[in-house]
């Protein structure tokens, strides 16, 4: 789709060419005896980078919070997300489906919880309920267009959690996205929870893989079940290789992408009947609500001209900046939407 500004995702990232270089030279060994140094160095950079004990390669987002969901809770408990989650939305049931836990929702204006929304959604112990075991979190909120978590609050979700005998488990799957537009270190953030993910891929520009963090006893746990998910791969240090340049140096770029939502809501927001959500960080909600139009037809006519937008609900388009699109780009996209809702 390399002839589209492809503003879907950042999935669509491609591995830059330092990662193709590195991926063809990794050293590697089957991974499923723990043999490939490359998956052994990410492990390890990737644990110290996010301040926690151990660190597991896993193939996807998904697979990480499967697991990290799993480590976290026993059949016949409950989960506490917010109503829009990733995990609850976009991960085909898995809590349920792989953890036997129910998920009960806390609705929210922006995707972010706070102690008191969740505390009002804790079972009571007693003959009728069953344990809350876990808070899951998502920082940044995609959903919510990009929001963020303030550290204080995250402190305040983990420390009365665990007053409470609940575990935190982190959705940061774009937490390096969230470090950026606080300023601040994502161990900062990754403190506040027990077990966290990340991804290599979306605005990493890897081609595929994330990492789940935690405990060491939660960790070695977490690799049995990657392995019962058929997520146990052999010479994987190959996409290991490109996930170290995520780490280590497309971390420090997503500001770019921050500045050029930062223009695509300023720019497209001045376009007539177009509400954007505020630019936090890399994700945007575009409403059209008042266009009169419907955002399939104005996600198709997008294409038509060459922009890449998926609907996300009848009158919203969700825009996401990433390394595969420039400003001039952006500035491209704005003029065609300025275009197509005309
Ligand atoms: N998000 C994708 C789609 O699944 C919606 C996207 O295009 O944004 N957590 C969060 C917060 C995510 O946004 C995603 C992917 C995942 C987990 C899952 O990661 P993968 O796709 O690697 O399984």
């Amino acid at each position: 789709m390399s002839q589209f500004i492809d503003l879907r995702s950042d999935t669509v990232t491609r591995p830059t060419p330092e990662m193709r270089r590195a991926m063809a030279e990794a050293e590697v060994g089957d991974d499923v005896y723990r043999e490939d140094p490359t998956v052994n160095r990410l492990e390890q950079r990737a644990a110290e980078i996010i301040g926690k004990e151990a660190a597991l390669f896993v193939p996807t987002g998904s697979m990480g919070n499967t697991i990290g969901i799993k480590v976290n809770t026993e059949h016949g408990q409950e989960v506490i997300c917010d109503a829009r989650a990733h995990i609850l939305d976009w991960e085909l049931s898995m809590t349920a489906w792989f953890s036997g836990c129910l998920v009960r929702t806390v609705e929210t204006s922006d995707g972010i919880l706070d102690w008191d929304r969740i505390q009002r959604k804790i079972r009571a112990f007693g003959p009728h309920n069953a344990p809350t075991s876990l808070i899951e979190v998502e920082n940044s909120h995609n959903m919510a267009g990009g929001t963020i978590y303030t550290v204080q609050n995250l402190h305040e979700i983990y420390t009365r959690a665990h007053e409470n005998g609940i575990k935190v488990h982190m959705d940061g799957a774009r937490i390096f996205n969230a470090a950026t537009a606080a300023g601040l270190p994502a161990r900062d953030f990754a403190a506040c929870a027990d077990t966290v993910m990340f991804c290599l891929s979306k605005g990493l520009g890897a081609p595929a893989g994330s990492i789940l963090a935690g405990p060491p006893d939660a960790i070695a746990r977490a690799r049995l079940y990657r392995k019962r998910l058929g997520g146990g791969m052999r010479q994987v240090g190959i996409l290991a290789a490109a996930g170290l340049i995520a780490l280590e140096t497309m971390t420090l770029r997503l500001g770019e992408d921050h500045a050029n939502a930062r223009f695509l809501a300023e720019s497209l927001g001045k376009l007539p009947g177009v509400t954007v959500s505020d630019a936090i960080t890399n994700i945007l909600m575009v409403d059209i609500a008042k266009t009169g139009l419907l955002a399939p037809e104005v996600s198709a006519r997008l294409k038509a001209a060459g922009v890449l937008m998926n609907s996300n609900g009848p009158t919203v388009l969700r825009a996401v900046t990433h390394f595969d699109v420039s400003r001039a780009d952006c500035e491209r996209a704005v003029k065609v939407f300025g275009t197509v809702i005309r």
